[in-house]
């Protein structure tokens, strides 16, 4: 036996943030033991893989402990193309409904933690595709609404903040979590008393508007900014898939009474973008609408980052496409999207080619562990998206904290 041979795998049903059922792998390589939960997502793009096979987790579950585990046992953990080989073989189809994307991403990723810790390298060092490591610019949601609130509360999903001028880590962590603070402070003077209750990102999710959030969280970025002394942008996840009714082909705005159209949408976001200044728009437009990304990325070229999350789904044929039609120059990265990590590698090194933005991202329904910081600085992410507030978003912020040890905290990408 070499000191990275799978020693066992073994599968179990725990819970993510959201209090939902998600799939854990353990997989032992010598001595060492890689465990990864995999996380969910709520706004869901419909071309990502399903999680799951039809009897859901607890059938993952069996399915890994029963037919997997055996076959993977005494194969080379540092091989991730012969583990994902044997996954492929159990199931060929692009959905993954089989086995679940959910289960692949769990079983690739935990081989690797295990490979890695088992020769003594860190994982972002082991995942390494860039010859240069720095640290991703913390994205991080400050107001919330869409799909990860309740009634009342902002249409877009996600009003975020990410420190661009941070001189390094610390400081750049410390603005997000002063300003997500004062936030809080803005939103209870504006409403005359506030809950301060949280969506399912920890971003707050209060009773108001899209525009006034952004109003709120301008003032609380141009307050923060000014007391740190650095520049600080302020970015929005639309997710205008759950926006958008394809019966009257409009994008409903349920806060605001409104239904708008594509080319209204489409004046919305470049008027909103120039009035706050956003550095950063994901998913400005439904996800089947490339065409309307492309009409957007022209309009505002150079001013801000055009990003597909939905749109793109992690996926390397879809990122082509968007690469000729000039769509996007940022994706979201989300290897669960696809579950395959040599898939999501593929994608990344796509961009990087093609000089669009890597943007690794967290799900709405995340375990408490800090790995995706490790992934991010591994595939040589320009930002991570990981949230401010909740303690599954800051292990993220804190494994960044950590690596910056190693690789030096003033090593902060810039955009
Ligand atoms: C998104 C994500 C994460 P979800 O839309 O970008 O913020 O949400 O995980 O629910 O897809
Ligand atoms: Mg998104």
């Amino acid at each position: 036996m070499s000191e990275t041979t799978i020693r066992d795998v073994k599968a179990r049903l725990v819970y993510n943030s959201r209090g939902e059922e998600t799939i854990e792998v353990d997989v032992v390589v010598g001595r060492s033991l890689g465990r990864v939960a995999a996380p969910a997502g709520k706004s869901k793009g419909e071309k990502e893989v399903m999680y799951y096979p039809s009897g859901g987790v607890a059938e993952a579950v069996r399915i890994v402990n029963s037919e997997i585990a055996d076959t993977l046992r005494g194969l080379d953990a540092s091989n991730i193309n012969n583990v994902e080989e044997v996954l492929k073989k159990y199931d060929d189809t692009s959905s993954l409904k089989k086995i679940g994307g959910n289960t692949v991403y769990a079983i690739s990723l935990a081989t690797s933690i295990a490979a890695s810790n088992s020769i003594g390298i860190p994982l972002y060092k082991y995942l390494r595709i860039v010859d240069d490591f720095f640290l991703p610019l913390p994205l991080g949601n400050v107001i919330g609404g869409g799909r990860h609130a309740g009634k009342g509360a902002p249409d877009w999903q996600e009003l975020l903040a990410i420190p661009i001028g941070a001189p390094d880590i610390y400081s750049a962590v410390r603005a997000n979590l002063m300003i997500h603070e004062y936030t809080g402070k803005l939103l209870d003077r504006a409403l005359g008393g506030f809950t301060l209750g949280k969506g399912d990102e920890g971003a707050y999710a209060p009773p108001i508007n899209t525009l006034k959030g952004l109003e709120i969280l301008k003032e609380a970025v141009e307050y923060i900014s000014d007391q740190l002394g650095f520049k600080i942008g302020i970015g929005v996840d639309v997710a205008a898939s759950s926006l958008w009714d394809s019966k009257t082909k409009s994008y409903v705005y349920l806060t605001e009474g409104k239904k708008l159209s594509k080319k209204e949408q489409i004046e919305r976001i470049v008027d909103w973008v120039e009035r706050f200044n956003l550095v950063y728009v994901e998913d400005p437009l439904e996800e089947n609408d490339m065409e309307g990304f492309t009409e957007l990325n022209e309009i505002l070229s150079g001013k801000t980052l055009i990003c597909g999350d939905d749109l793109i789904v992690t996926n390397p044929q879809i990122l082509r496409e968007a690469i000729t039609k000039k769509a996007v120059t940022a994706l979201i990265i989300k290897p669960n999207q696809v579950g395959f990590l040599t898939t999501a590698i593929e994608t990344v090194k796509l961009a990087h080619k093609e000089k669009i933005v890597p943007v690794i991202s967290h799900r709405s329904g995340e375990p408490p562990e800090g790995y995706l910081a490790q992934l991010a600085i591994a595939w040589g992410g320009r930002i991570l998206k990981s949230g401010i507030m909740g303690g599954e978003r800051i292990a993220k912020a804190n494994e960044l904290i950590r690596v910056s040890e190693e690789i030096g905290s003033h090593k902060l990408a810039r955009l």
